[in-house]
């Protein structure tokens, strides 16, 4: 299925695309915005709220079926997933038929080979019929660039005002910003 088949078929195929805006009912939204938010979850909690809220928009169901293999260790991965229903067990290769942690409602898995451009580094299986929703890779990038964009538009906005900064020209103003950190 989509986990396999390239970057943005997944979200194409159930009618979202890149940063598309996917209709959701309201207690989705809740159970969306919570797990986006839980610091837990780190490919969403170190996000401002503009791109939380873009995450929650652009994210796409995807049914999960009893015994539905959702991610297998060692493949190609580019989508996140939260999870609004259903039982997920996590499987290593190197530690045998035991599952090493489950999953539920509200939790989130598949952020490594997204955050980290790496395989997947566990199996994830569906053990209860469930309900998924997933970030694709495409959307997760843009989200990330926009917002980074949008802080250095209002720390060069922040710099142009102070007065010392004034005769900067754009090209010095702008590898100003980017030189500068949050400390
Ligand atoms: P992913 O994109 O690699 C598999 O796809 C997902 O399983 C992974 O992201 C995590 O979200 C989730 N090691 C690797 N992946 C794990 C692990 C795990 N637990 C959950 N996942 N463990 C071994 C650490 C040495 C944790 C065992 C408790």
């Amino acid at each position: 299925h989509g986990a396999a088949s390239g970057e943005s078929s997944a979200a194409g195929a159930k009618g979202g695309t890149a940063l598309g805006e996917v209709k959701k009912t309201q207690p989705t939204v809740d159970v969306l915005m919570r797990a986006i938010r839980d610091p837990r979850h780190l490919i969403f909690s170190g996000m401002d709220a503009t791109a939380q809220q873009l995450v929650c928009d652009c994210m796409f169901e995807q049914q999960a079926r009893q015994g539905q293999t959702v991610i297998k260790q060692g493949e190609y991965g580019d989508i996140v997933y939260i999870v609004e229903s259903g039982r997920y067990e996590v499987y290593l290769e190197q530690a045998g038929a035991q599952p090493v942690a489950s999953y539920e409602a509200g939790d989130s898995f598949g952020e490594l080979a997204l955050m980290y451009s790496c395989a997947r580094a566990a199996t994830v299986t569906c053990t209860t019929p469930g309900l998924l929703w997933g970030l694709d890779r495409i959307s997760y990038k843009k989200i990330v660039q926009q917002a980074a964009a949008s802080s250095a538009n209002d720390l060069e906005a922040m710099l142009k005002a102070v007065a010392p900064l004034r005769d900067l020209d754009a090209r010095q103003l702008m590898a100003l910003t980017h030189s500068m950190q949050i400390v």
